[in-house]
């Protein structure tokens, strides 16, 4: 098969300024190099541990990794006492700033009283170290301390998106066999209140259809909005009757650095969730150091801005862990960024002094889409740094960023990375790296990954491979919650003999060895024979400059194998011009990449189907292009966008 290359593009050296005030250098890379497990040694020596560790990596039992062998800690003691320990209890942890307006900043100190609070309750319904604690709430300051109590008790928690449906709740939580549910009445949605404790009543169900395991549902008061709030006797608690009585004193007992911290299914997939396990030790060593490093993390100097959700990996790591673990302050939005308006986000990174904004490819398309009239019209000075995250960002997007929101200077970190690998792995490092927009760039110093052929032989530039991560790393996943069959299938049988983790990524070097990721490979699409990335060809379609977003997939077709076909939102203001405007597109992608990869058929439409985490349902895309019922909706943001699709799509 031969391979599409696209343009060469333009490269950003780090600035002198920017360069001499780094954390990193270059000679981390070197350090790495030299002797990789002392290495990640030295990260691991930034967390406090209770009982020092022996063995860097015991990879005996591979693909089960043991990181920092016997080596003991307390995680929730590593993000939150050790700072009030240090003096610094009375810096902000979190500006957390609700959807209708409503605000509060809470201390390392605060944040020291609430998690014992939660840790105190936990124990005294009989929780101890190994249970299962379902967690399934909006972007609430206790959905944060409800974790770290967890964490502080040996429970693992298993985040559940709020956004999800009552049956994704109940089968992660059968799965898990979670003994505490933790939630809130209800949640505010644009604007407006929605119930939340509804879903958990619908999942966990009664009589004898009820969820086993569940012992207590937990519920915060947010939203208030319901006075016949349904109450299962027994079993339902308040956060406020309870949690809130609570002595504010805890002391926290260290555990084993593998014990296991958290467990978070992935989503968006098809058949039974996959319970990603993460344990302490490891993973809390590559949350923190790719923070400090990736994001240049100033303490008592920087803020911090993650968009994601805690109901996705990102906002395990770098909202909860990695963050706090390093004492930073840091902004938890609770609301969609056009409530009240669009201004939301600027508003906020003005009123705050945001200076690391870490986002998704997709919002910013979305700010693009909403035009720079917006953030224009902010004081966006204070940021210092840009971080993307979750898919290819494309050309355009990466540019239109650092311009409009990094004030033409701030460098981008574009970060690749999953669930399963619980941290950041490929990614530049600011003051050091020279970036190209669209790459990722490099493996983190510690990290290995490499990119190979079907038989596992290097590709050269500009061919398309498989991504694979060679080497070990601390925060790598220790398996699927219960299959440890499905585990070793999943993710180390394509390169058995080498014993390699496939990340499913399709991805290629440049000719200076930079790395593009280019999706999934189930969204590498076969024309003809032709290898072509379906964020390939969306780059090239948001390059013009009337479309703010697409979406391309590869639909079957009968005499091509596959046939491309897009979906695309225009910007603001443009209009359709109908065939006039389809030719065009199908020309930019003919110059941008090839003949080859012209869509077959364009549509262009109001909406594109999202999970929350900001992927594109590829999946339910094909469903609609290639006239099949749809399959799976329940993890769609907007299952609704489907209407809108199918009227416009002739
Ligand atoms: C952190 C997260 C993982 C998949 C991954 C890849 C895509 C994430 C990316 C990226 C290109 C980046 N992905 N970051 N693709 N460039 N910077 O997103 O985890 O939800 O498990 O998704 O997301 O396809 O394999 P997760």
């Amino acid at each position: 098969m031969t391979s599409t290359t696209a343009h060469p593009v333009e490269s950003f050296p780090p600035s002198e300024e920017f360069a001499a005030q780094a954390n990193a250098g270059a000679e981390l890379y070197d350090r790495a190099e030299a002797d990789r497990l002392e290495f990640w040694a030295e990260q691991a020596r930034r967390l406090d541990w209770a009982d020092d560790f022996g063995e860097v990596l015991d990879w005996s039992d591979a693909p089960v990794a043991k990181w920092f062998v016997g080596g003991r800690l307390n995680v929730s003691y590593n993000c939150v006492d050790r700072h009030v320990a240090a003096g610094k209890g009375d810096r902000v942890a979190i500006h957390w700033v609700g959807e209708p307006g409503d605000s509060r900043d809470i201390t390392y100190a605060q944040l020291l009283s609430e998690v014992s609070k939660a840790a105190n309750y936990f124990t005294s319904i009989g929780l101890t170290a190994g249970d299962r604690v379902a967690i399934y709430m909006p972007m609430v300051p206790e959905a944060i301390v409800s974790m770290l109590a967890c964490a502080r008790l040996g429970l693992t928690h298993s985040v559940v998106f709020a956004g999800f449906s009552a049956g994704a709740l109940r089968s992660r939580v059968d799965d898990a066999e979670a003994k505490l549910v933790i939630t809130t009445d209800g949640q505010y949605r644009r604007g407006k209140p929605a119930p939340l404790k509804e879903a958990v009543d619908e999942a966990l169900g009664t009589g004898d259809g009820a969820a086993a395991s569940v012992q207590k549902v937990l519920v915060v008061r947010r939203t208030n909005h319901d006075p016949d709030l349904n109450w299962v006797e027994g079993r339902d608690v308040w956060w406020e009757d309870t949690v809130d009585e609570q002595s504010a004193a805890h002391e926290p007992e260290a555990f084993d650095s593998e014990h296991p911290l958290f467990l978070l299914y992935t989503s968006g997939t098809t058949g039974k969730p996959k319970g990603i396990v993460h344990t302490s030790g490891g993973y809390l060593t590559q949350a923190s150091y790719t923070f400090h490093y990736v994001f240049d993390h100033k303490e008592g100097r920087d803020v911090f801005w993650c968009g994601a959700d805690i109901g996705w990996v990102t906002g395990h790591t770098y909202l909860v862990y990695g963050p706090l673990s390093n004492g930073a302050t840091e902004i938890i939005y609770e609301g969609t960024p056009n409530s009240p308006d669009e201004h939301r986000h600027f508003e906020v990174i003005e009123k705050y002094g945001v200076t690391i904004y870490y986002i998704a490819p997709t919002l910013i398309r979305t700010f693009m889409k909403w035009g720079r009239d917006i953030p224009d019209a902010h004081d966006l000075s204070s940021v210092r740094l840009l971080g993307s995250v979750g898919e290819p960002i494309n050309p355009e997007a990466w540019r239109w960023f650092r311009e409009v929101i990094g004030g033409g200077k701030a460098p981008i970190v574009d970060t690749w990375w999953q669930t399963e690998t619980g941290g950041i792995m490929i990614s530049p490092l600011p003051g050091v790296t020279t970036t190209k927009p669209g790459s990722a760039m490099a493996p983190l110093p510690g990290i290995s990954a490499t990119i190979v052929d079907d038989n596992g032989n290097p590709v050269s530039a500009g061919e398309q491979g498989y991504l694979v991560l060679d080497k070990p790393w601390p925060a790598m996943l220790r398996g699927i919650w219960g299959d440890p069959v499905r585990f070793k299938e999943t993710y180390w049988s394509r390169f058995a003999e080498q014993g390699w983790y496939f990340a499913g990524d399709g991805a290629r070097y440049d000719d200076d060895h930079a790395l593009w990721v280019l999706g999934r490979v189930d969204d590498v699409m076969n024309v003809s024979g032709h290898r072509i990335s379906t964020s390939e060809v969306e780059s090239a379609l948001v390059g013009h400059s009337g479309v703010a977003e697409a979406a391309v997939i590869g639909a079957a077709d009968e005499t091509t194998g596959q046939g491309i076909v897009a979906f695309v939102i225009l910007r603001e203001g443009v209009e359709n011009t109908g065939e006039q405007l389809i030719a065009e597109l199908r020309r930019q992608v003919s110059i941008e990449i090839s003949p080859i990869a012209k869509p077959r058929e364009i549509n262009v439409v109001p909406e594109l189907p999202k999970t929350r985490s900001g992927k594109i349902m590829r999946r339910l895309l094909k469903d609609v292009a290639e006239g099949r019922e749809l399959g799976d909706t329940s993890t769609l943001v907007d299952p609704s966008v489907f209407e809108a699709i199918r009227s416009r799509k002739s």
